[in-house]
């Protein structure tokens, strides 16, 4: 049934090119142990956001974990702490805060994190959750209810977490959501704008074109060997493969990041160090040279954009009569006017590939630096070769791993709308419209906002913010449903964003582990982990390499329940009716999986037998055991990004308002902002070196952490490889550290006008002067006064928007204090259980 020689054999026909996956190809014809049910002692196959993984069961407990398959010679640590993921910090019954038990009506929100637990049984807490969101729809109305749920959960396309909420609140009566998210909140908004795509979420010219055709490739403030660890749906770690590739190439590597990472190390780039969040400026003056030196492409300009004599007049200073040229631009970013100079002319004169990251978005004013990028790209005019041009996701679940033919499964889906009369469950909506185009409705949908304004919106219900080009009002949220995400973590300024959890009347989370945010809820849930229950994944979020089985392979821990189980049992509550409809008259699990494994498999039969590679029925998949890989066809290699716009702008127009690059945009012209105008623009963010002061003199970066999916695997083992004196590392540059009397090893104290947090010193040159740098994702861990003893970025971050075009998080903008802690140092608590619980 697996046998695929014959289409090896045509494929090979078609193309002289290798298949990649030549590893995992072979292992699919391999005859593997066929099972049913849970296995207690062997080898199970499962995945997780950092690959495809092999784990070895004994007596029911895993032992051992590995990747499934060797795709590169990097070693991803993340892969081999299954078992801690499994037993370590777990939340083991359903608990309620104290208070709430006692009286739902008045809860004490102010106690909310302080205060003990008590275990209730799982009934109980089904009920209550039911009673409670009930009355908070019948008082409040819908709008009162939040289900934005922002979160990375773990992979598997049924059982996830967000979406599973969704269609719960979405059939017991509809909620508010949020928009966007935190990744690329800027760029997102931005860049249909400017390219008519988002484009940070879209597949980039192939790797093999750019090994085979660029002369340099610039990697602009990204961190790929870190952040290519894990993909959305299941790394297929062939991003990290390629990096290697480019290692052993003759392509010469420029990074420019405050960091000289781990990235730029392993390729011996060249690193260049600006000012964090000044990108913007030195692009401008890259661009005034490439101007003053007549090197650029005005062919492309005229083409494929509109707008540049615009954008020429703010360089020139016609706008603000500031002339904004390589001195000028010098002076802002730090870098010398050499350089500047050097690397405009490097960029024009070869093959360029322009890999960015997202960090530099993440930071106040956060739609400029892409726009300005695209800019600059159309002006040396290689967007659309084969070796040069730019890419905003070579750094981010294997963007640029060519695409395979492969069947694409399906995922639970957030159902539709149920229909409720006087209390009654009346069906559901067969659409929004047909819900009556109900009040309620209209109101919740308009009051869903930009994911990272979460607690502004908490805190002032009732406001009116500006938000790309139209308005939104927060709505007055009183109850909060979580499941898959850690926001007590990820949100920026945490002592604010915890004064916001403690204005609603009810928060449920379902968690697996005591996290943050699970000591922050009033009504916890005991999730299973992805180990405890079955699911299935493709890998590769660009290239659909694989489809991977995820079979449970231990029992559930404690009362722990699948969060489909949790919404289907509250559901029951609610109805019979009402259940039926959200698990489609009585599907487990398995059933959903079963589809959506069948849905893949008609689509590979529909592509012919000659195209199509074998799989199986869903019974044999599920017995066998093993990932399903898919061939990579002969177009997908060749792809370039924006090619057919290049060879047709008028057939294949942009989806811009004129169908062209947009250097100058009419439409957010009109939107009259002061924040984002209708080009590229430097703009002085609130927090940086340029206004840095003796209060807070340092920059400090919140990258991604490499050893972590932000704050996931923080409990683990993993952590003692990393960790310095138990409190998160935090890069300090050895000539600032010297003069702050700071050795590496030694417990420091970061702190701003916002919060302090404990950290351990890392001293190194591979941290700009006046820059540091703590990841994100720590556990936040306060003692009695605020001070986290674990390490939580957010502490010290600042909770504006970029603009009122995005209103994406600034978390890469922000200048803290740094000093040698000398008090005695605090015992974490971050892993432990709160009072009341075990
Ligand atoms: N300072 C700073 N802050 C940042 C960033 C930054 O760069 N700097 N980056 C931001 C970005 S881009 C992102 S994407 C966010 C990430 O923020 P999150 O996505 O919230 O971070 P995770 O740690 O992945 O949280 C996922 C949570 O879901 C839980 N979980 C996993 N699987 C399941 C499940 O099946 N069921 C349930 N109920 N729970 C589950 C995990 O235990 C974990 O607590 O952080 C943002 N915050
Ligand atoms: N191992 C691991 N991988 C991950 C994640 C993880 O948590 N762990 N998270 C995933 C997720 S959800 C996302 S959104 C992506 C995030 O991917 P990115 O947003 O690209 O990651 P960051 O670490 O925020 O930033 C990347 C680089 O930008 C640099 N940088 C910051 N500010 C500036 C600036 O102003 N100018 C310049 N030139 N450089 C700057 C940082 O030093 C860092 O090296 O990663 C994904 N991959
Ligand atoms: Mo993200």
């Amino acid at each position: 049934m697996l046998d695929r020689r014959k289409f090896l054999k045509v494929g090979a026909a078609l193309t002289a090119i290798p298949l990649i996956p030549s590893i995992s190809a072979a292992k699919s014809v391999e005859a593997t142990k066929v099972s049913f049910g849970l296995i207690k002692n062997g080898e199970v196959i499962t995945a997780a956001h950092w690959g495809a993984l092999k784990l070895t069961i004994k007596n029911g407990k895993i032992v051992k974990s590995e990747p499934w398959e060797k795709a590169t010679n990097m070693d991803n640590p993340l892969q081999h702490y299954t078992a801690d993921m499994v037993y370590k910090s777990r939340v083991k019954y359903p608990y309620v805060r104290k208070s709430y038990l006692e009286d739902p009506d008045n809860p004490k929100p102010e106690l909310r994190g302080k205060e003990e637990f008590v275990r209730v049984s799982y009934d109980e807490a089904i009920k209550l959750i039911a009673k409670e969101l009930k009355k908070t729809r019948d008082t409040k109305g819908t709008s009162a209810v939040f289900g934005g749920s922002y979160g990375w959960k773990s992979s598997g396309n049924m059982q996830n977490a967000r979406i599973l909420l969704h269609r719960f609140l979405n059939v017991t009566g509809g909620f508010v959501g949020s928009t966007g998210d935190y990744s690329t909140g800027a760029s997102q908004v931005i860049m249909p704008y400017v390219v008519g795509s988002i484009e940070v979420y879209e597949q980039q010219t192939s790797w093999e074109n750019i090994l085979g055709n660029s002369k340099y490739v610039v990697i602009w403030g990204a961190d790929p060997i870190s952040t290519l660890r894990i993909a959305w749906t299941s790394s297929d770690q062939r991003g990290l493969a390629y990096f290697e590739k480019l290692k052993k190439s003759k392509i010469k590597v420029i990074c420019i990041d405050p960091v000289r990472t781990d990235t730029a190390k392993f390729l011996n780039a060249k690193w260049i160090s600006p000012r964090p969040n000044t990108d913007v400026a030195l692009m401008i003056g890259m661009a005034s040279h490439l101007i003053a030196k007549n090197k650029v492409n005005y062919d492309f300009l005229d083409n494929y954009t509109t707008g540049f004599d615009k954008f020429k007049d703010y360089i020139d200073g016609k706008e603000d009569g500031v002339k904004k040229d390589v001195k000028w631009a010098s002076k802002i970013s730090g870098i010398s006017e050499k350089t500047i100079r050097e690397l405009a002319e490097t960029f024009y004169d070869n093959p360029t590939m322009i890999m960015s990251g997202w960090g530099m978005q993440r930071a106040h004013y956060g739609e400029q630096p892409h726009w300005m990028l695209v800019t600059l790209a159309s002006m040396i005019g290689q967007i659309g070769t084969k070796g040069g041009g730019f890419g905003l996701s070579y750094h981010y679940s294997n963007g640029g791993v060519p695409t395979c033919k492969s069947g694409v499964i399906g995922g639970i889906n957030a159902g539709s709308l149920g229909i409720w009369e006087n209390g009654k469950f009346k069906g559901l909506a067969k659409s929004n419209q047909a819900a009556g185009g109900a009040e309620w409705l209209q109101n919740a949908a308009s009051a869903s906002f930009p994911v990272a304004r979460i607690a502004d919106a908490l805190l002032n219900p009732g406001k009116t913010i500006d938000h790309n080009g139209g308005k939104i009002t927060y709505p007055d949220i009183d109850f909060i449903y979580w499941a898959g995400g850690n926001p007590l973590v990820h949100h920026q300024d945490t002592n604010n964003n915890v004064k916001a959890w403690r204005k609603p009347r009810t928060i449920v989370v379902n968690e697996i582990y005591w996290t943050p945010t699970a000591k922050m809820a009033d009504i916890v849930m005991p999730a299973t982990s992805s180990y405890e229950r079955d699911d299935i994944t493709m890998t590769g979020d660009y290239s659909n390499m694989n489809i991977v089985p995820m079979k449970q392979a231990v029992e559930p821990v404690g009362e722990s329940r699948d969060d489909y189980v949790i919404f289907s049992d509250i559901c029951k509550v609610y109805g019979k009716d009402v259940f039926n409809a959200y698990t489609e008259n009585g599907k487990k699990a398995k059933d959903f999986i079963k589809e959506y494994y069948n849905s893949a498999l008609k689509q590979t039969q529909s592509f012919g037998e000659v195209f199509a590679t074998p799989m199986p029925n869903f019974e044999e998949f599920w017995a066998k055991n093993e990932p399903i890989t898919f061939d990579v066809t002969a177009e997908s290699y060749e792809w370039t990004r924006f090619l057919e716009f290049i060879e047709d702008p008028i057939l294949n127009a942009l989806g811009t308002e004129s169908g062209l690059i947009e250097i100058y945009s009419e439409t957010i012209k009109n939107y009259n902002y002061d924040d984002c105008k209708a080009h590229p623009t430097w703009f002085e963010p609130i927090e940086w070196l340029g206004n840095a002061t003796k209060e807070a003199p340092f920059h400090l970066l919140t990258n991604h952490p490499k050893d972590r999916l932000h704050s996931q695997l923080c409990h683990t083992n993993l952590r003692d490889t990393y960790a310095v004196k138990d409190r998160e590392p935090i890069l300090i540059n050895t000539k600032d550290a010297k003069k702050l009397g700071i050795k590496n090893g030694d417990v420091v104290r970061v702190f701003n006008k916002r919060g302090e947090v404990l950290a351990g010193a890392v001293v190194t040159d591979d941290i700009m002067q006046g820059v540091a740098r703590l990841c994100e994702g720590a556990w936040y861990d306060p003692n009695e006064n605020g001070l986290c003893k674990c390490g939580n970025a957010n502490v010290l971050t600042m909770d504006i928007p970029t603009s009122k075009l995005a209103n994406g998080n600034i978390s890469h903008t922000g200048l803290v204090n740094i000093e040698k802690f000398k008090g005695d140092l605090p015992a974490l608590s971050a892993f432990d259980a709160p009072k009341g619980a075990n």
